[in-house]
């Protein structure tokens, strides 16, 4: 499917952390666990190197935990430092823990010269990853604007965590090219793109064979239909169980897809993870993290 969407707001978003990196000591990178791969930025890794990053695989409580436990190890090979996580669910002792570590040697370096330092923490991540939670999360309040679609939070926005931590939440990054296309898919389809520049529709039925692959099952368990090789045929058939027609009797596939995207999105069809630790580990996915 061809998803159209325009960059520029994130080319703004880009600027304005590239203008604070240098203020930033530890970077928290959100990715999201059931897409772990899809959803790390390709270049803000590269962007960020030098600093000390995290890499959070948030909700966690959405996503097969088997599967986060092995993209969790994946990370940690890769970037020395990686934690499951669920922002709704989970106390923030461990996060936190992991955030002053990282910090430390920072802070090390500063007391030895007589002088206390705040260590600047970005969070960053694709829209709707959860940064906002995150934040709120570890402080414990509501102080950064959560919700329930992408591009809530606008601009930078400091959240003092302790009197040497500062945390910094940031508008959700994408980037220029969204590939390989089944990497944007799976964005879209956890949520990450606005709806006006995806075909809902479309997306549904990418998802319903997305579904056939990472959960077989799921589907047929939660609207009792057969899950065959035809993803529109079973669309049509949830839609007819689901009693989304029109008035002539016809599909109402708009009123479908939704229900069927917000359903995945919130958990209703189980534990879910889109990508498997083991193709990317067999180097199957273009979209390899560098
Ligand atoms: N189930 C679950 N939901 C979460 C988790 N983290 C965040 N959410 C929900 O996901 C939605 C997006 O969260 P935000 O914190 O606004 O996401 P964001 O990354 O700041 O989004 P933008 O500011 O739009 O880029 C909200 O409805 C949150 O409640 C999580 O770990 N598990
Ligand atoms: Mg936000």
């Amino acid at each position: 499917m061809q998803i159209h969407w325009y960059p520029g707001h994130m080319a703004k978003a880009r600027r304005q952390i590239e203008e604070k990196l240098k203020l930033i000591s530890v970077a928290v990178i959100a990715v999201d666990a059931r897409a772990p791969l899809s959803t790390l930025s390709p270049d803000l890794a590269a962007q960020l190197s030098g600093k000390s990053c995290i890499i959070l695989l948030n909700k966690s409580d959405l996503a097969d935990p088997e599967q986060t436990k092995l993209w969790t190890a994946y990370y940690k090979r890769r970037f020395g430092n990686a934690l499951a996580f669920s922002a709704t669910q989970d106390k923030p002792a461990r996060l936190l823990a992991a955030i002053r570590e990282a910090a430390a040697p920072i802070v090390q370096r500063y007391a030895a010269r007589g002088m206390r330092k705040t260590v600047r923490v970005l969070v960053a991540g694709i829209p709707n990853v959860g940064k906002s939670a995150i934040i709120n999360r570890l402080i414990g309040q509501k102080r950064a604007k959560e919700g329930d679609k992408p591009g809530v939070t606008r601009g930078l926005q400091w959240v003092r965590l302790s009197d040497t931590l500062e945390l910094l939440d940031s508008p959700g990054l994408l980037w220029p090219k969204l590939e390989p296309p089944e990497a944007a898919e799976r964005i879209a389809a956890l949520g990450s793109l606005r709806s006006e520049v995806v075909d809902e529709v479309e997306l549904a039925w990418r998802l319903i064979d997305m579904l056939r692959e990472a959960a077989p099952g799921a589907v047929a368990a939660r609207y009792g239909v057969e899950e065959g090789p035809d993803a529109r045929r079973v669309f049509e058939q949830i839609c007819q169980k689901r009693g989304f027609l029109r008035r002539q009797g016809e599909i109402d596939d708009q009123r479908g897809a939704q229900v069927l995207l917000d359903e995945f999105r919130g958990g209703k069809l189980g534990r879910i993870t889109l990508e498997r630790c083991d193709d990317a580990e067999a180097g199957s996915d273009g979209n390899e993290a560098q």
